[in-house]
C-alpha cells in the first residue's frame, strides 16, 4: 500500500465480497463490517470526523489482473444527515487519467430506501445495487455488487472511464494538520498516556509544540451541545439507544467518537463499546487502559 505518510483512517475496504454492500439507509448511516475485513465506516462517522477539521481523501483500487491505481482529493467532507450526507470533494490528483468522482461531487447519499439522487427517472441505488453519492446515476460505484470478473457491468464495483471492474477498493481519509487546525487533532496525550485537554479556541493559533503523537482528533468537540444519555434515558439523536449499544453513560450523539464511560476492557481491540478514543493510537476505536477527566477554575 502506497499511503506514504500515515495518519489515514480507512473509511471503506473491499477485497473478497464477504460483506453485502447493498444495504439500506440506517446501515449506511451506522456503518457495517469490520475494520479487519470488509467495511463501511458509517455516514454519521464520516460527518462527525470530517466536520471536526480539514480532511483529504485517498482511493486505492485494483482489478483481478493485479493492476492497482490510486487517486486523491485534497478536500473531502460529508455533511450531516439533515443534508443527506452530501459529499464535497475537490483538489483531484493521482495516476488515473480522468476524475470520475467529480460527477459525484455535491450529490446527496442514496440508498435503495432513500432515493436522494439527481434523477427522478431512476432509483440509482436500487438500479446499481449500492449506497453512494449517486448523480444521474454514476461513473463510480465502489459500493456496488462485488463481482470482480464481471465485464461492462455498472452494478458491479467499478470506477468508470479510466478504470473498470474492480477486485479491491479502499478509501482513506486523513486530517490535514495545519497551524490553525492543529489544536483539533492534538489531544495533548504524552508518552505516559496521561490525558489532558485544552478546549480549542477556534479563532486563535495554537503553539506548535502541542503533542500530536497519539490523539488525531478532538473527540470532545463533537459532543458539544449534546444531551447526556443512559440506558434508561435515551436523549441522543439516533434511532438506536447508544448508551445500551456502547455500555456507558455519555453525551452520545449517534453515537460517539470517544466513549470514556464505556466498558473497562483494556485488552480489547478496536471496540467502540469499550472505554476508547477514536484515533488515539491503533485502530479506529482505540481502547484505553485508563482515563482521567479533570476540570479546574480559571
Ligand atoms: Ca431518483
Amino acid at each position: 500500500m502506497d499511503t506514504v505518510d500515515g495518519g489515514w483512517t480507512v473509511i471503506q475496504h473491499r477485497f473478497d465480497g464477504s460483506q453485502d454492500f447493498y444495504r439500506m439507509w440506517k446501515e449506511y448511516k451506522r456503518g457495517f463490517g469490520s475494520p479487519y475485513g470488509e467495511y463501511w465506516i458509517g455516514n454519521e462517522n464520516l460527518y462527525l470526523l470530517t466536520s471536526s477539521g480539514s480532511y483529504e481523501l485517498r482511493i486505492e483500487m485494483g482489478d483481478v489482473s493485479g493492476l492497482s491505481k490510486h487517486f486523491s482529493y485534497s478536500n473531502f467532507s460529508v455533511a450531516s444527515e439533515n443534508e443527506n450526507y452530501t459529499l464535497t470533494i475537490s483538489g483531484f490528483s493521482g495516476h488515473v487519467h480522468f476524475d470520475s468522482m467529480a460527477v459525484h461531487n455535491l450529490n446527496q447519499f442514496s440508498t435503495a430506501d432513500r432515493d436522494n439522487d439527481a434523477t427522478s427517472a431512476w432509483n440509482c441505488a436500487e438500479d446499481y445495487s449500492g449506497g453512494w453519492w449517486y448523480d444521474n446515476c454514476l461513473l463510480v460505484n465502489l459500493n456496488g455488487r462485488y463481482d470482480p470478473t464481471a465485464t461492462d457491468d455498472a452494478k458491479a464495483m467499478y470506477c468508470g472511464t479510466d478504470y473498470d471492474i474492480l477486485a479491491a477498493s479502499q478509501l482513506f481519509q486523513r486530517a490535514i494538520i495545519t497551524e490553525t487546525s492543529l489544536c483539533y487533532y492534538a489531544a495533548g496525550i504524552d508518552d505516559a498516556y496521561e490525558l489532558s485537554y485544552t478546549p480549542p479556541p477556534l479563532t486563535t493559533k495554537q503553539p506548535r509544540d502541542i503533542p500530536v503523537k497519539y490523539g488525531r482528533m478532538d473527540a470532545f468537540r463533537v459532543l458539544n451541545f449534546y444531551q447526556f444519555s443512559t440506558a434508561d434515558k435515551d436523549n441522543e439523536v439516533s434511532d438506536a439507544n447508544c448508551a445500551v449499544i456502547y455500555h456507558g453513560g455519555w453525551w452520545y450523539s449517534s453515537c460517539h467518537v470517544g466513549n470514556f464511560n464505556g466498558r473497562y476492557d483494556p485488552t480489547a481491540f478496536n471496540d467502540p463499546s469499550a472505554m476508547c478514543w477514536v484515533s488515539f493510537n491503533i485502530g479506529q476505536y482505540s481502547v484505553l487502559k485508563y482515563s482521567e477527566m479533570m476540570i479546574r477554575p480559571i
